[in-house]
């Protein structure tokens, strides 16, 4: 899953694909780099933004899904908005990638079930405000896959059907460095819902943190592209569906390379979920 944020504000690449152009010429260049999906997001969820109201969320991830549609491109839609999801599925996304697992939006589950559509829960606990502090847990992986498990409840029992669901444990959202640690060791315990895992490191602080420079500054968001496919093949090999990423071209070059070598994954994956995969 390649990451394609329209926003001025994104933590990595804000303002970068915020003009249309721009936007549809990295959204054409991350698939032909071997996205199986390009990620469009309109609002950023970095710890601290602002939100932005619907129909500037709608106005910026519009245009761009129309015309990667218009090229062929298999798109999800990241939102937390219903009506931001319902307009992109119209549009031509195939997926809804819903960083609040369901709990932003009461009308989202109506919208996915619909659709029939995979929808990603990812684990949340509050809005990008809040989230530095809810990063409370007495065991962040157990806590988080408890919390997870109510997501899925509350979405089969919203009428989604299971083989469309796919599970992220939120890298960076409402965690410290250490539980994104300890959610990226022990990834195989989430795997045991038995569902898809999406695993999305992607240029977090967690890495800036831990490549910091002698002064203890953190290394900038564009050099972390190789701890994210670091993060991402130990991911794979541990299980993970799929990963969610800035620089698609290098996660697919090595992934290329861990699958041509051979290796079986670590733990065995859960199938993908239905309509997930495009025909290529
Ligand atoms: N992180 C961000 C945005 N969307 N979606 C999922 N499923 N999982 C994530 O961890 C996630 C996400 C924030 O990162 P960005 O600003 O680089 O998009």
């Amino acid at each position: 899953m390649g990451v394609l944020n329209v926003t001025p504000d994104s933590f990595s690449d804000g303002g970068r694909y915020a003009d249309l152009d721009a936007a549809v010429r990295h959204g054409l260049r991350m698939y032909r780099d071997g996205a199986r999906l390009v990620d469009v997001g309109g609002e950023s969820t970095r710890p601290g933004a602002d939100r932005v109201d619907a129909e500037t969320e709608t106005a910026r991830v519009l245009p761009v899904i129309r015309e990667l549609a218009a090229h062929g491109v298999p798109m999800s839609i990241d939102t937390y908005r219903a009506r931001v999801a319902a307009a992109a599925l119209d549009a031509g996304v195939t997926v809804v990638n819903d960083v609040s697992g369901g709990l932003a939006d009461p009308d989202m589950a109506k919208v996915v079930a619909d659709a029939g559509c995979p929808w990603v829960l990812m684990h949340w606990r509050g809005h990008a405000k809040q989230m530095r502090d809810l990063a409370n847990y007495t065991d962040v992986v157990t806590d988080v896959k408890t919390e997870l498990d109510q997501r899925i409840a509350d979405a089969l029992a919203a009428g989604v059907a299971a083989d469309r669901i796919v599970i992220d444990p939120g890298l960076g959202f409402a965690k410290r460095p250490a539980d994104n640690w300890q959610l990226t060791a022990r990834l195989p315990e989430l795997l045991e819902l038995g569902y898809p895992v999406l695993f999305a490191a992607s240029r977090k602080s967690y890495l800036g943190a831990l490549l910091a420079g002698p002064d203890g500054s953190p290394r900038p968001t564009d050099e972390r592209a190789e701890a994210t496919i670091a993060t991402s093949v130990l991911a794979v090999a541990a299980g993970a569906w799929g990963v969610r990423v800035h620089d698609v071209r290098g996660t697919a070059d090595a992934l290329a390379v861990w699958q041509a070598s051979g290796r079986p994954r670590l733990v065995g994956s859960v199938p993908a979920p239905v309509g997930s995969e495009p025909t290529r």
